[in-house]
């Protein structure tokens, strides 16, 4: 249930930092604060930020703050919120909290920050939800798509659709409630359109559920194909350092090895494979078992092979075509042979 206490909680991770931050939001956050801040919050203007002390209950200074205060509505949660920023010692920002709760506030749950903005409509559940995405965001692809959904792009998108779909159902309503009156306003034919088309925005958009979540997680990229190709060679290239063991021995890389790169905004974790072949080598088959899963898993596979040493076509017919780059590598030394 919505619960109207006042609430705060240390914002910032707990670890030695410069500053910490600390948030009180509720309907008792001025008179709390103002219990153990230098200045009377009470003559402060809203969306100030205010230089001062803090007291602990023996009116020792915890620490000079600086203090942010937002008067409810225009806040984030819709309430009334304060803002310390403190040094950044897990000490002080700990005997900050404690000192609000022994005044009245509450410690808040994760998340309820945004709960209560949800609650307050100052945001809808798709953004509560991009404000984790948000937060979570690991590229600048990711950041904008979180931001935009923030927005409230995909909000706007849904409201249409339940908006379509609640000026149809009324329709509908009324075909039922009053079949007598011949109620010719729309035809059974321009309903069905619509709900088509509805239909077909939503499926679209749930597709884009795929692609947003590559654009957070990043695209899986095996590099699989025989061994000796050169696999280790080009990832050490994508990652412009020497991460994988390059040797002419066969058989060289015999576990998975994953790395990210950033590519345009883009994250694509490239994982570097054992090269495939028949093998006795108890260690090896484990290997290749691990990247025939590799392979299953990736969004896309570059399968490397030399020019002088092409697989079979009966081997590279079991490559899924819509998901698989075929390079053709040691050109220099060889001249590869047509592939059917
Ligand atoms: N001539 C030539 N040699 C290359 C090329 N690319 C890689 N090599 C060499 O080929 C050998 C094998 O390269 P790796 O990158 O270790 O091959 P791999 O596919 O990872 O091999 P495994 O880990 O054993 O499966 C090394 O000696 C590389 O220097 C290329 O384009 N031309
Ligand atoms: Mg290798």
């Amino acid at each position: 249930m919505f619960n109207k206490d006042t609430i705060a909680a240390i914002a910032t991770p707990y670890a030695e930092s410069a500053i910490a931050i600390l948030r009180i939001s509720g309907n008792k956050a001025v008179p709390i604060v103002n219990q153990i801040f230098s200045k009377d919050l009470t003559t402060l203007k809203s969306h100030t930020a205010h230089y001062g002390k803090i007291f602990d209950e023996n009116n020792h200074v915890i620490d000079h703050v600086l203090l942010l205060f937002m008067k409810g509505p225009k806040s984030y949660t819709g309430e009334d919120t304060i803002e310390i920023q403190c040094h950044g010692s897990t000490f002080i920002a700990k005997t900050i909290l404690q000192t609000l709760i022994n005044k009245g506030a509450r410690l808040a749950q994760p998340g309820e920050f945004t709960y209560r903005a949800y609650k307050n409509n100052k945001i809808d559940l798709v953004q509560a939800e991009a404000v984790q995405s948000l937060i979570s965001a690991k590229n600048k692809t990711a950041t904008k798509a979180a931001q935009e959904q923030l927005e409230g792009s995909l909000s706007s998108v849904i409201t249409s659709f339940q908006k379509e779909l609640t000026d149809i159902a009324a329709v509908l309503e009324a075909w039922v409630d009053f079949p007598e009156e011949d109620l010719a306003f729309e035809s059974f034919t321009s309903i069905l359109n619509r709900l088509q088309k509805t239909k077909e925005k939503m499926v679209y958009l749930s597709n884009t559920f795929d692609e947003g979540k590559k654009l957070s997680e990043g695209i899986k990229i095996c590099i699989a194909g025989p061994p000796n190709a050169g696999k280790s060679t080009l990832m050490n290239f994508l990652l412009q350092k020497e991460r994988a063991i390059v040797s002419d021995i066969a058989g060289t890389t015999r576990d998975t090895i994953e790395e990210q790169v950033h590519l345009e905004g883009m994250q694509l974790n490239l994982i570097d494979t054992a090269g495939i072949r028949e093998t006795d080598e108890v260690i090896e088959k484990i290997g290749i078992e691990k990247t025939k899963q590799a392979m299953q898993e990736a969004d896309f596979t570059i399968y490397m092979a030399e020019a002088n040493n092409i697989p079979e076509s009966d081997i590279l017919n079991l490559l899924d075509p819509q998901k698989t780059l075929l390079v053709i590598n040691k050109i220099d030394i060889s001249h590869p042979r047509s592939i059917s």
